[in-house]
């Protein structure tokens, strides 16, 4: 089994309730979720407001197999690709996998802006702060805070 982190985003439409099955439907796999942030958006076009949370697996899955995964549960949120880096229903990005690195035109591993994206780095620092270096943290951008956590996911025993 091999750690693994990946990040979910949403900015349209019941953008909690879209994180929240993505996170049910990962299950037993997942062993840690990070709290809620509302984000500004970072890039792309003038949009609304983020939801941002980390989820933690523990997995046997490739990178591949895994980026399936993320896709999806991006279909399952009926995710419609019109505008690079526009609103979405749902995005799922995997961000770190312990010991593995990938550099293939379609997948990249550690993602290739992790470290510029407070929301990314501030989920993820709640979960793993041995992954983030505090001076990359302050040179990160975008706004974030804090909101009301998930409700009803429990950490599996193992
Ligand atoms: N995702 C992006 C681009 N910008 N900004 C925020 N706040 N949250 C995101 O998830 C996000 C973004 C590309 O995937
Ligand atoms: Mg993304
Ligand atoms: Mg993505």
């Amino acid at each position: 089994m091999t750690r693994a982190f990946l990040s979910l985003g949403s900015n349209l439409g019941d953008r909690r309730q879209f994180l929240q099955e993505a996170v049910g439907s990962l299950g037993s796999s997942v062993t840690a979720v990070s709290p809620v942030y509302e984000t500004d958006p970072v890039g792309g076009p003038e949009q609304g407001r983020f939801l941002n949370l980390v989820v933690q697996l523990e997995t046997d899955l490739a990178p591949r197999e895994l980026l399936a995964v993320c896709h999806r549960l991006e279909s399952a949120a009926q995710r419609v690709r019109t505008q690079h880096w526009g609103p979405r229903t749902l995005d799922v990005d995997i961000i770190w996998i312990d010991g593995t690195t990938v550099d293939d035109p379609d997948l990249t591993i550690p993602h290739p802006r992790w470290s510029e994206r407070t929301f990314v780095l501030a989920p993820l620092a709640d979960l793993a702060p041995e992954l983030v270096d505090p001076d990359v943290y302050a040179r990160a951008q975008g706004q974030v805070h804090q909101v009301e956590p998930l409700v009803g996911w429990e950490p599996t025993e193992p």
